[in-house]
Protein backbone atom coordinates (compact mmCIF):
# COMPACT_ATOMS: atom_id res chain seq x y z
CA UNK A 1 0.00 0.00 0.00
CA UNK A 2 1.49 3.31 -0.91
CA UNK A 3 2.44 5.74 1.69
CA UNK A 4 0.23 9.00 2.17
CA UNK A 5 1.77 12.45 2.63
CA UNK A 6 0.48 12.53 6.04
CA UNK A 7 2.31 9.50 6.73
CA UNK A 8 5.83 10.30 5.23
CA UNK A 9 5.63 13.70 7.34
CA UNK A 10 4.65 11.78 10.63
CA UNK A 11 7.63 9.61 9.33
CA UNK A 12 10.25 12.44 8.67
CA UNK A 13 9.37 13.58 11.82
CA UNK A 14 9.87 10.19 13.90
CA UNK A 15 13.16 9.94 12.13
CA UNK A 16 14.15 13.46 13.21
CA UNK A 17 13.49 12.82 16.19
CA UNK A 18 15.29 9.69 16.71
CA UNK A 19 18.83 9.52 17.83
CA UNK A 20 21.25 6.52 18.88
CA UNK A 21 24.31 6.60 20.79
CA UNK A 22 27.20 4.05 19.83
CA UNK A 23 29.49 2.70 21.97
CA UNK A 24 33.44 3.57 21.94
CA UNK A 25 34.19 -0.48 22.84
CA UNK A 26 32.09 -1.52 20.05
CA UNK A 27 34.56 -0.74 17.42
CA UNK A 28 38.05 -2.71 19.36
CA UNK A 29 38.73 -5.76 19.11
CA UNK A 30 37.42 -7.74 21.92
CA UNK A 31 35.97 -11.09 22.28
CA UNK A 32 34.19 -13.50 24.82
CA UNK A 33 36.65 -15.02 27.82
CA UNK A 34 37.82 -18.10 25.84
CA UNK A 35 39.11 -15.91 22.73
CA UNK A 36 39.40 -13.62 20.68
CA UNK A 37 38.86 -13.47 16.83
CA UNK A 38 41.31 -10.31 16.03
CA UNK A 39 39.85 -8.01 12.96
CA UNK A 40 42.43 -6.05 11.25
CA UNK A 41 40.82 -2.78 10.66
CA UNK A 42 39.48 -2.94 14.72
CA UNK A 43 40.13 0.53 16.35
CA UNK A 44 43.31 0.29 18.35
CA UNK A 45 43.38 4.11 20.53
CA UNK A 46 39.93 5.83 21.73
CA UNK A 47 40.59 8.47 18.63
CA UNK A 48 40.15 5.81 16.31
CA UNK A 49 37.09 4.24 18.07
CA UNK A 50 35.59 8.10 17.67
CA UNK A 51 36.97 7.67 13.95
CA UNK A 52 34.84 4.53 13.11
CA UNK A 53 31.79 6.31 15.15
CA UNK A 54 32.31 9.36 13.00
CA UNK A 55 32.00 7.43 9.76
CA UNK A 56 28.87 5.66 10.70
CA UNK A 57 27.44 8.47 11.96
CA UNK A 58 27.94 10.43 8.58
CA UNK A 59 26.75 7.13 6.50
CA UNK A 60 23.27 6.80 8.89
CA UNK A 61 22.86 10.40 10.00
CA UNK A 62 21.45 9.13 13.22
CA UNK A 63 24.29 8.38 15.41
CA UNK A 64 25.79 11.75 16.72
CA UNK A 65 27.19 10.82 19.72
CA UNK A 66 29.88 8.02 21.20
CA UNK A 67 29.64 6.35 24.90
CA UNK A 68 33.16 6.36 26.56
CA UNK A 69 33.90 3.87 29.41
CA UNK A 70 36.26 6.23 31.48
CA UNK A 71 39.11 3.60 32.26
CA UNK A 72 39.14 2.43 28.41
CA UNK A 73 39.10 5.81 27.17
CA UNK A 74 40.70 8.10 30.07
CA UNK A 75 42.98 6.75 31.60
CA UNK A 76 44.05 10.04 32.84
CA UNK A 77 40.97 10.77 33.84
CA UNK A 78 39.65 14.74 33.40
CA UNK A 79 42.90 15.64 31.86
CA UNK A 80 42.13 13.44 28.97
CA UNK A 81 38.53 15.38 28.15
CA UNK A 82 39.97 18.51 26.14
CA UNK A 83 41.65 15.71 23.60
CA UNK A 84 38.57 13.57 23.27
CA UNK A 85 36.24 16.30 22.77
CA UNK A 86 38.92 17.59 19.97
CA UNK A 87 39.00 14.48 18.16
CA UNK A 88 35.06 13.53 18.45
CA UNK A 89 34.33 17.59 16.98
CA UNK A 90 36.73 16.63 13.92
CA UNK A 91 34.77 13.16 13.27
CA UNK A 92 30.89 14.76 13.63
CA UNK A 93 30.29 13.69 16.36
CA UNK A 94 30.02 14.04 20.36
CA UNK A 95 30.90 12.85 23.82
CA UNK A 96 27.84 10.87 25.10
CA UNK A 97 27.34 8.66 28.26
CA UNK A 98 30.30 8.39 30.46
CA UNK A 99 30.46 5.15 31.95
CA UNK A 100 32.94 4.81 35.33
CA UNK A 101 34.49 1.40 35.68
CA UNK A 102 34.74 -0.35 39.29
CA UNK A 103 34.75 -3.97 38.27
CA UNK A 104 38.38 -4.54 36.00
CA UNK A 105 40.79 -3.44 38.83
CA UNK A 106 42.15 -6.35 41.42
CA UNK A 107 40.35 -4.65 44.46
CA UNK A 108 36.86 -5.16 43.40
CA UNK A 109 37.43 -8.71 43.46
CA UNK A 110 34.26 -8.59 45.96
CA UNK A 111 32.33 -5.70 44.75
CA UNK A 112 32.79 -2.20 44.21
CA UNK A 113 29.97 0.04 45.93
CA UNK A 114 28.69 -3.67 47.34
CA UNK A 115 32.32 -4.52 48.86
CA UNK A 116 32.16 -5.35 52.65
CA UNK A 117 35.84 -3.51 52.89
CA UNK A 118 34.85 0.14 53.52
CA UNK A 119 38.73 1.15 51.75
CA UNK A 120 37.36 -0.68 48.31
CA UNK A 121 33.81 1.26 48.41
CA UNK A 122 35.63 4.33 48.92
CA UNK A 123 37.62 3.37 45.91
CA UNK A 124 35.00 2.90 43.81
CA UNK A 125 33.03 5.50 44.81
CA UNK A 126 36.40 8.23 44.37
CA UNK A 127 36.29 6.59 41.08
CA UNK A 128 32.22 7.37 40.27
CA UNK A 129 32.65 10.57 41.19
CA UNK A 130 36.08 11.71 38.92
CA UNK A 131 33.79 10.06 36.52
CA UNK A 132 31.36 12.97 36.99
CA UNK A 133 34.54 15.52 36.73
CA UNK A 134 34.88 14.25 33.10
CA UNK A 135 30.86 13.96 32.45
CA UNK A 136 30.93 17.88 33.44
CA UNK A 137 34.18 19.36 31.68
CA UNK A 138 32.81 17.26 28.10
CA UNK A 139 29.38 18.56 28.46
CA UNK A 140 27.87 15.12 28.69
CA UNK A 141 24.06 14.83 30.51
CA UNK A 142 24.11 10.50 31.42
CA UNK A 143 26.50 8.97 33.91
CA UNK A 144 25.74 5.18 32.58
CA UNK A 145 26.32 2.83 35.91
CA UNK A 146 26.95 -0.44 35.82
CA UNK A 147 28.19 -3.01 38.53
CA UNK A 148 29.66 -6.68 38.45
CA UNK A 149 28.72 -6.53 42.18
CA UNK A 150 27.53 -10.22 43.58
CA UNK A 151 28.27 -13.17 44.90
CA UNK A 152 28.88 -16.50 43.89
CA UNK A 153 28.03 -18.71 46.72
CA UNK A 154 25.24 -18.50 48.79
CA UNK A 155 25.55 -17.18 52.14
CA UNK A 156 28.85 -15.56 51.79
CA UNK A 157 27.94 -11.51 51.55
CA UNK A 158 24.99 -10.00 53.45
CA UNK A 159 22.21 -8.81 51.00
CA UNK A 160 20.86 -6.50 53.09
CA UNK A 161 23.82 -4.98 54.12
CA UNK A 162 25.13 -4.72 50.27
CA UNK A 163 21.89 -3.21 49.13
CA UNK A 164 22.36 -0.56 51.98
CA UNK A 165 26.02 0.26 50.49
CA UNK A 166 24.81 0.86 47.18
CA UNK A 167 22.14 3.52 48.59
CA UNK A 168 24.98 5.09 50.51
CA UNK A 169 27.25 4.86 47.42
CA UNK A 170 24.67 5.78 44.85
CA UNK A 171 23.51 8.82 46.92
CA UNK A 172 26.94 10.77 47.06
CA UNK A 173 27.12 9.89 43.43
CA UNK A 174 23.39 12.02 42.80
CA UNK A 175 24.54 14.78 45.24
CA UNK A 176 27.46 15.40 43.30
CA UNK A 177 25.56 15.65 39.85
CA UNK A 178 24.65 19.64 38.59
CA UNK A 179 22.86 21.03 35.75
CA UNK A 180 20.93 18.57 33.07
CA UNK A 181 23.08 15.84 34.67
CA UNK A 182 21.93 12.41 35.17
CA UNK A 183 22.65 8.97 36.26
CA UNK A 184 21.35 5.84 34.66
CA UNK A 185 21.26 2.58 36.98
CA UNK A 186 21.17 -0.56 34.87
CA UNK A 187 20.56 -4.12 36.11
CA UNK A 188 21.76 -7.62 34.66
CA UNK A 189 20.45 -10.60 36.11
CA UNK A 190 23.80 -12.43 36.34
CA UNK A 191 27.44 -12.40 34.85
CA UNK A 192 29.64 -12.12 36.33
CA UNK A 193 28.52 -12.99 39.40
CA UNK A 194 26.64 -16.07 39.34
CA UNK A 195 24.47 -16.49 42.62
CA UNK A 196 23.38 -13.14 43.09
CA UNK A 197 23.98 -9.90 41.23
CA UNK A 198 23.51 -6.55 43.75
CA UNK A 199 21.46 -4.70 40.83
CA UNK A 200 19.57 -7.76 39.33
CA UNK A 201 16.61 -6.39 37.55
CA UNK A 202 14.56 -3.16 36.75
CA UNK A 203 12.33 -3.53 40.44
CA UNK A 204 16.15 -2.77 42.33
CA UNK A 205 17.26 -0.47 40.22
CA UNK A 206 14.27 1.48 40.83
CA UNK A 207 14.23 1.31 44.30
CA UNK A 208 17.83 2.34 44.45
CA UNK A 209 16.99 5.21 42.14
CA UNK A 210 14.17 6.13 43.89
CA UNK A 211 16.35 6.48 46.68
CA UNK A 212 18.93 9.13 45.14
CA UNK A 213 16.41 11.10 43.57
CA UNK A 214 15.00 13.05 40.53
CA UNK A 215 17.95 12.67 38.70
CA UNK A 216 18.16 9.07 38.91
CA UNK A 217 16.92 7.06 36.30
CA UNK A 218 16.57 3.17 35.07
CA UNK A 219 18.43 1.85 32.49
CA UNK A 220 17.40 -1.20 30.74
CA UNK A 221 19.58 -3.16 28.44
CA UNK A 222 17.68 -5.17 26.22
CA UNK A 223 20.08 -8.31 26.61
CA UNK A 224 20.14 -8.16 30.52
CA UNK A 225 16.69 -10.55 30.81
CA UNK A 226 16.20 -13.69 30.58
CA UNK A 227 14.18 -15.44 27.89
CA UNK A 228 10.24 -15.20 29.03
CA UNK A 229 10.43 -11.56 30.51
CA UNK A 230 7.97 -8.98 29.12
CA UNK A 231 10.79 -6.26 28.40
CA UNK A 232 8.07 -3.98 26.90
CA UNK A 233 5.83 -3.93 30.20
CA UNK A 234 8.43 -3.44 32.20
CA UNK A 235 9.03 -0.20 29.92
CA UNK A 236 5.63 0.46 29.68
CA UNK A 237 5.79 0.49 33.75
CA UNK A 238 8.79 2.79 33.89
CA UNK A 239 7.35 5.25 31.53
CA UNK A 240 4.49 5.34 33.37
CA UNK A 241 6.27 6.15 36.80
CA UNK A 242 8.61 8.64 34.61
CA UNK A 243 11.79 6.36 36.07
CA UNK A 244 12.88 4.84 31.98
CA UNK A 245 16.16 6.79 31.37
CA UNK A 246 17.34 5.00 28.33
CA UNK A 247 18.36 2.10 26.72
CA UNK A 248 21.10 -0.34 25.70
CA UNK A 249 20.42 -2.28 22.86
CA UNK A 250 21.21 -5.48 21.54
CA UNK A 251 19.64 -8.59 21.20
CA UNK A 252 19.03 -11.94 23.92
CA UNK A 253 19.35 -15.34 23.16
CA UNK A 254 19.45 -15.57 27.04
CA UNK A 255 20.62 -13.06 29.55
CA UNK A 256 23.34 -11.58 28.33
CA UNK A 257 24.52 -11.26 24.28
CA UNK A 258 26.18 -8.59 22.38
CA UNK A 259 23.98 -9.80 19.60
CA UNK A 260 23.21 -7.51 16.95
CA UNK A 261 19.48 -5.50 17.61
CA UNK A 262 16.62 -7.26 16.37
CA UNK A 263 18.36 -10.13 14.42
CA UNK A 264 16.49 -12.25 16.37
CA UNK A 265 13.71 -11.46 17.51
CA UNK A 266 13.13 -7.76 15.44
CA UNK A 267 9.33 -7.95 16.86
CA UNK A 268 10.21 -7.69 20.32
CA UNK A 269 11.79 -4.17 19.78
CA UNK A 270 9.24 -3.40 17.58
CA UNK A 271 7.06 -3.72 20.73
CA UNK A 272 9.27 -1.82 22.81
CA UNK A 273 9.12 1.29 20.46
CA UNK A 274 5.74 0.24 20.43
CA UNK A 275 5.34 1.48 24.21
CA UNK A 276 7.08 4.24 23.57
CA UNK A 277 5.23 5.62 20.84
CA UNK A 278 1.89 5.23 21.95
CA UNK A 279 3.05 6.87 25.26
CA UNK A 280 4.27 9.71 23.13
CA UNK A 281 1.28 9.74 21.17
CA UNK A 282 -0.71 9.95 24.58
CA UNK A 283 1.26 12.88 25.82
CA UNK A 284 1.52 14.95 22.57
CA UNK A 285 5.41 14.70 23.83
CA UNK A 286 8.25 12.33 23.49
CA UNK A 287 10.12 10.96 26.80
CA UNK A 288 13.34 12.05 27.52
CA UNK A 289 15.27 8.37 27.00
CA UNK A 290 18.96 7.91 26.18
CA UNK A 291 18.96 5.03 22.94
CA UNK A 292 22.14 3.44 22.95
CA UNK A 293 23.84 0.83 21.71
CA UNK A 294 25.89 -1.72 24.01
CA UNK A 295 27.39 -4.62 21.39
CA UNK A 296 30.91 -5.81 20.76
CA UNK A 297 31.45 -7.91 18.13
CA UNK A 298 33.38 -10.64 17.62
CA UNK A 299 32.17 -12.14 14.29
CA UNK A 300 30.71 -9.48 12.19
CA UNK A 301 33.26 -6.76 10.78
CA UNK A 302 32.45 -3.76 13.66
CA UNK A 303 31.84 -0.87 11.76
CA UNK A 304 29.24 -2.59 9.42
CA UNK A 305 27.22 -4.62 12.12
CA UNK A 306 27.24 -0.82 13.92
CA UNK A 307 25.67 0.27 10.62
CA UNK A 308 23.20 -2.28 10.72
CA UNK A 309 22.12 -1.93 13.97
CA UNK A 310 21.98 1.74 13.52
CA UNK A 311 19.35 0.71 10.19
CA UNK A 312 17.35 -2.02 12.51
CA UNK A 313 17.11 0.34 15.24
CA UNK A 314 15.84 3.08 12.84
CA UNK A 315 13.40 0.70 10.54
CA UNK A 316 11.83 -0.72 13.92
CA UNK A 317 11.21 2.74 15.69
CA UNK A 318 9.76 4.31 12.65
CA UNK A 319 7.07 1.09 12.05
CA UNK A 320 6.28 1.85 15.45
CA UNK A 321 5.60 5.36 14.84
CA UNK A 322 3.35 4.86 12.27
CA UNK A 323 0.58 2.65 14.18
CA UNK A 324 -2.54 4.42 13.93
CA UNK A 325 -2.90 5.42 17.47
CA UNK A 326 -6.31 6.55 17.30
CA UNK A 327 -7.52 3.63 15.95
CA UNK A 328 -5.77 1.52 18.20
CA UNK A 329 -7.05 3.12 21.49
CA UNK A 330 -10.48 2.47 20.00
CA UNK A 331 -10.22 -0.58 19.42
CA UNK A 332 -8.81 -1.39 22.91
CA UNK A 333 -11.30 0.47 24.29
CA UNK A 334 -13.85 -2.11 23.16
CA UNK A 335 -11.35 -5.11 23.84
CA UNK A 336 -11.34 -5.63 19.90
CA UNK A 337 -8.85 -8.41 20.31
CA UNK A 338 -8.16 -9.08 16.66
CA UNK A 339 -8.68 -5.14 15.19
CA UNK A 340 -6.03 -3.98 18.27
CA UNK A 341 -3.67 -6.70 17.61
CA UNK A 342 -4.01 -6.05 13.55
CA UNK A 343 -3.22 -2.17 14.27
CA UNK A 344 0.88 -3.83 15.52
CA UNK A 345 0.87 -6.41 12.69
CA UNK A 346 -0.14 -3.56 10.13
CA UNK A 347 2.53 -1.56 10.81
CA UNK A 348 5.05 -4.26 11.47
CA UNK A 349 5.07 -5.70 8.54
CA UNK A 350 4.90 -2.17 6.16
CA UNK A 351 8.24 -1.81 4.45
CA UNK A 352 9.57 1.43 5.45
CA UNK A 353 12.84 1.09 3.97
CA UNK A 354 11.34 3.35 1.06
CA UNK A 355 10.94 6.12 3.68
CA UNK A 356 13.75 5.88 5.30
CA UNK A 357 15.73 6.03 1.67
CA UNK A 358 13.62 9.24 0.96
CA UNK A 359 14.85 10.85 4.17
CA UNK A 360 18.02 10.12 3.58
CA UNK A 361 17.90 11.72 1.08
CA UNK A 362 16.15 14.49 1.99
CA UNK A 363 19.40 14.79 4.66
CA UNK A 364 21.91 14.52 1.82
CA UNK A 365 22.92 11.24 2.55
CA UNK A 366 23.59 8.37 0.47
CA UNK A 367 20.17 6.27 0.45
CA UNK A 368 21.81 2.94 1.41
CA UNK A 369 24.53 3.45 4.35
CA UNK A 370 26.42 0.14 3.98
CA UNK A 371 27.05 0.63 0.29
CA UNK A 372 28.58 4.00 1.03
CA UNK A 373 30.73 2.77 3.61
CA UNK A 374 31.98 -0.07 1.30
CA UNK A 375 32.65 2.52 -1.15
CA UNK A 376 34.17 5.20 0.89
CA UNK A 377 37.29 2.74 0.97
CA UNK A 378 37.83 3.40 4.76
CA UNK A 379 37.52 -0.17 6.09
CA UNK A 380 40.69 -0.62 3.51
CA UNK A 381 42.72 2.42 4.64
CA UNK A 382 41.91 1.39 8.20
CA UNK A 383 43.01 -2.20 7.78
CA UNK A 384 46.22 -1.13 6.05
CA UNK A 385 47.13 1.47 9.12
CA UNK A 386 45.61 -0.83 12.44
CA UNK A 387 46.53 -3.88 10.80
CA UNK A 388 50.53 -4.17 12.01
CA UNK A 389 49.13 -3.39 15.51
CA UNK A 390 46.38 -5.51 15.48
CA UNK A 391 48.50 -8.31 14.05
CA UNK A 392 51.17 -7.65 16.64
CA UNK A 393 47.96 -8.10 19.07
CA UNK A 394 47.72 -11.83 17.71
CA UNK A 395 51.35 -13.12 18.28
CA UNK A 396 51.49 -12.03 21.38
CA UNK A 397 48.14 -13.74 22.01
CA UNK A 398 49.33 -17.03 20.66
C1 LIG B 1 27.58 -5.26 31.16
O1 LIG B 1 27.20 -6.50 30.62
C2 LIG B 1 27.32 -4.13 30.20
O2 LIG B 1 26.06 -4.30 29.61
C3 LIG B 1 27.47 -2.78 30.85
O3 LIG B 1 26.65 -1.83 30.26
C4 LIG B 1 28.88 -2.44 30.58
O4 LIG B 1 29.23 -1.11 30.79
C5 LIG B 1 28.97 -2.87 29.12
O5 LIG B 1 28.27 -4.12 29.15
C6 LIG B 1 30.33 -2.96 28.53
O6 LIG B 1 31.10 -3.96 29.13
MN1 LIG C 1 24.85 -2.60 29.02
MN1 LIG D 1 25.69 -6.43 28.97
Amino acid sequence: MPLSSVQTDLAFKALESFAIELPSWGFANTGTRFGKFIQAGAATSTAEKISDAGIVHQVTGCCPSVAVHVLWDFPNGKADVPAVMKVAAEHGVRIGAINPNVFQDQCYKNGSLGNPDAEVRKTALSHILDSVEIQSASGSRDLSLWFADGTNFPGTGSIRARKDWFTEGLKTVHSALSGNQRMLVEYKPFEPAFYHTDIADWGMSYILSKHCGPRAKVLVDTGHHYQAVNIEQIVAWLLSEDMLGGFHFNDRRYADDDLTLGSIDPYQVFRIFYEICYFTWERGAAPDLAYMVDQSHNLKNKIEETIQTACTAQELFLKAALIDFGKLAAHQQKADLIDSEECLREAFFTDVRPLLREWRKSKGIAENPMEAFRASGYMERAEKERGPRNMGAISSYA
